[in-house]
């Protein structure tokens, strides 16, 4: 049975890639902070099926910035991949600790790095990358060819890290790969993002809970994608006979404005009731034309996106609304 280890098991993506290993028969073990004891709700599915946790599933705690912990981790599970999707992944928040940004999602990854370069044999290695190390580019779509030029804190430490392990690649031998995602998204999305935060106010004031969304910059575009198209494509990467970075992306750019009017119309109301600009929201520097070009995925791994942008926020909204109707005190779960 093949070992898989995980780092950010608990997040969006990290529950998406879950389900698929064990799908593939392998055995699954996910790195888990001491604080996120809480936070485990996309997980709760499979934490409470006595066939799969403690089976094939398995949680550590462990922390990138305490080495020893991890290392200790790393040799008693010997996994053969190893899918890197932890740090701190909000772009507004590491404006305002850009510190803990870089220790976690720069550092994290190269300490990371050192320790699998001790290992024999070194497991496959998967970076989740992001299309925020291409900053505001000149070149559009953007593909694998494209310069870094971050324009925000989690950009420059994304970008630190893909370089990184680009040099362990050429210089250790170790196989591995950078997945340079654009966004992607689902009903499990952390709700301090815009699409889960859209799609659920748009449930939440059908339902007559809330009165209003208040929102940054509207015109902002972005490419966006279903998380679960994302994570078949990390799998493909480390099934490669060589390791290389592929972009993930599909190519389409939508606004802000357009996730409100999908989700508004999905519950049948006039979004120009209820949306409210505001200021807090807005961020000190937003990244321009970011819209990937997938095609050597397309070509390599034969991998495309199947989920359409309309799709995905109509998918969101409804599982909010169905969530919401059931449990309408509830705070936001992960769906
Ligand atoms: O913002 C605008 C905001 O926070 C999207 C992460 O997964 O994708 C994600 O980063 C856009 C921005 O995602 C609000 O200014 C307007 O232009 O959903 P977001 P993001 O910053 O694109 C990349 C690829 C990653 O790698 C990241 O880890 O929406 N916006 N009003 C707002 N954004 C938020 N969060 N909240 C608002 O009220």
């Amino acid at each position: 049975m093949r070992r898989a280890l995980i780092t950010g098991i608990t997040g969006q993506d990290g529950s998406y890639l879950t389900e698929l290993l064990l799908d593939k028969g392998y055995q699954v073990h996910g790195i888990v902070r001491r604080t996120s004891t809480l936070g485990r709700s996309r997980l709760d599915h499979l934490y409470h099926d006595t066939t799969i946790y403690g089976q094939r599933l398995f949680l550590h705690y462990a922390e990138l910035d305490d080495p020893t912990t991890f290392r200790r981790v790393l040799i008693k599970v010997a996994p053969d991949e190893i899918y890197h999707l932890a740090g701190q992944s909000h772009v507004g928040l590491s404006f305002e600790i850009p510190e803990s940004t870089c220790d976690m999602t720069a550092m994290g990854t190269l300490r990371l790095l050192e320790m699998i370069r001790d290992l024999k044999p070194m497991p496959r290695f998967f970076h989740a990358s992001s299309s925020e190390i291409f900053g505001t580019p000149t070149i559009v779509p953007q593909d694998e060819q494209t310069p870094c030029a971050p324009i925000n804190p989690y950009g420059c430490a994304k970008a630190f890290a893909t370089h990184m392990v680009g040099v362990y690649r050429r210089t250790f031998d170790l196989f591995a790969c950078n997945g340079i995602m654009f966004n992607h998204e689902s009903p499990r999305r952390g709700e301090n993002f815009v699409t889960r935060k859209i799609c659920r106010a748009a449930a939440s004031i059908k339902l007559g809970l809330q009165n209003d969304l208040f929102l940054g910059d509207t015109t902002a575009q972005r490419d966006w994608g279903h998380a679960r198209d994302y994570v078949r494509a990390m799998w493909l990467m480390l099934q490669q006979e060589k390791p290389e970075d592929f972009v993930l992306a599909t190519g389409q750019l939508h606004s802000v404005q357009d996730v409100v009017e999908q989700a508004f119309a999905t519950v049948g109301l006039d979004w120009r009731q209820y949306l409210k600009k505001d200021s807090r929201f807005l961020r000190p520097i937003e990244p321009q034309r970011l819209v990937g070009n997938a095609s050597k995925a397309k070509c390599v791994l034969n991998w495309t996106h199947e989920v359409t942008f309309a799709e995905l926020i109509t998918e969101m909204t409804e599982r909010e609304l169905s969530f919401l109707a059931k449990n309408p005190r509830s705070e936001a779960q992960a769906a």
